[in-house]
C-alpha cells in the first residue's frame, strides 16, 4: 500500500475522468435553483457500475484492515470502536491510504458542481468520509448540520458531496434532508452515537414546523450535494445488504483556521489561527 498519498495532488490512477472542460460537469440552472431553494440537490451521476464495484472492493478491504490502519487515517469513529453492533462504521481519511479513494476526490462530477454551488473559482479539499451500514444494523446517523463539526475552520463556505455505493431507499436508510434548513442558524453538534432526534431539542420553536425531512433515494454511483447547514440524517439499515457511501467535503480556497489550539485533523501539522488552511492535506482541487 502506498503511504503519503496525501502528498500526491492529483489522480494517480486512470480510474476516473480528469477535468478538461468544466462545462459538461456543471449543474443545470434547475439543479442550482433546487440547491438554493432546498439546501440540497440529488441524482447526480458520479460513478459507473465498474467504478462502484472497484470502490466497494477497496472499501471491504479497508474495513478488514481498519485495526492496523487507525493511525494512518484521520479518525475512526470512537463510538463505533466501542460498540460496532449499534453504531454506524464511519471514518475519515481513506484518501490517504487507497489510490481509488484518493483519486475520486478529483472527480470532476464532484469538484465542478461543488465549486459552482459555492460560487468560487478555487476549491480546496477539506476531508473525506465513509459511512458504512452493515446489513440489518440498528445504527443511525442522527440529524445534524455538517458545519457544527467544522467550526475550527471559517467562514462557513463548505459543501458536501455524498456518493452512494449501493442503491439507497427507505429500507436501507437512505439520506433524508430538511428542505430550507440551510437558512437556519448553526445548531449545536450532536454525538454520532446519540439518538436520531437529539438535535430537535435545540431547534428553536419558530423553526420546528419547518422540520419536515424528505427521503432522497439514489442509485449506486449517484450523489446528493448539500449545504453545510442543511439538516440531514439517516435511519437504520433494515435490508439484507450493506448501505455504503463515500463523502467528499470541500471548501472555498481562502477558508481560514478559526482556532489555533489543535491540528485541524489528527496527524496534520498545526497551522496558526487566522491563516488560510493550506498544506499537503488540503490540496486545491480546482
Ligand atoms: O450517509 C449517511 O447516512 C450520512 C451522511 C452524512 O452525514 C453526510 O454526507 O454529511
Amino acid at each position: 500500500m502506498e503511504r503519503d498519498l496525501h502528498k500526491r495532488h492529483g489522480p494517480v490512477t486512470d480510474m476516473f475522468p480528469r477535468l478538461e472542460e468544466p462545462a459538461p460537469w456543471r449543474l443545470s440552472d434547475d439543479q442550482v435553483a433546487a440547491f438554493e431553494r432546498d439546501g440540497f440537490v440529488s441524482g447526480i451521476k458520479v460513478f459507473d457500475e465498474a467504478q462502484v464495484a472497484a470502490l466497494c472492493d477497496r472499501l471491504e478491504r479497508l474495513r478488514t484492515q481498519v485495526g492496523e490502519l487507525g493511525d494512518d487515517l484521520y479518525e475512526v469513529e470512537a463510538a463505533w470502536t466501542e460498540d460496532p453492533d449499534s453504531v454506524v462504521f464511519h471514518f475519515l481519511g481513506a484518501w490517504m491510504v487507497d489510490e481509488l479513494f484518493h483519486d475520486l476526490v478529483w472527480h470532476p462530477a464532484i469538484t465542478v458542481p461543488s465549486a459552482q454551488l459555492l460560487g468560487v473559482e478555487r476549491l480546496r479539499f477539506w476531508h473525506d468520509q465513509v459511512f458504512y451500514k452493515p446489513p440489518r444494523h440498528s445504527g443511525v446517523v442522527p440529524w445534524h448540520q455538517d458545519y457544527s463539526y467544522w467550526t475550527r475552520t471559517g467562514p462557513p463556505r463548505h459543501i458536501t458531496v455524498n456518493v452512494v455505493l449501493d442503491d439507497t431507499n427507505l429500507e436501507n436508510g437512505c439520506l433524508h434532508f430538511v428542505p430550507g434548513s440551510h437558512r437556519w442558524p448553526l445548531l449545536p453538534k450532536v454525538p454520532f452515537d446519540g439518538p436520531m432526534d437529539a438535535l430537535l431539542a435545540d431547534v428553536p420553536g419558530e423553526l420546528r414546523d419547518g422540520f419536515r425531512p424528505v427521503p432522497v433515494p439514489l442509485r449506486a454511483g449517484e450523489a446528493s450535494i448539500h449545504h453545510s447547514h442543511t439538516v440531514h440524517g439517516s435511519f437504520a439499515n433494515q435490508s439484507d445488504g450493506p448501505r455504503r457511501a463515500v463523502v467528499v467535503n470541500t471548501m472555498a480556497a481562502d477558508t481560514r483556521v478559526a482556532h489555533g489550539s489543535a491540528p485541524l485533523l489528527k496527524g496534520v501539522p498545526m497551522e496558526p489561527e487566522g491563516s488560510v488552511v493550506a498544506g499537503d492535506h488540503f490540496p486545491i482541487l480546482i
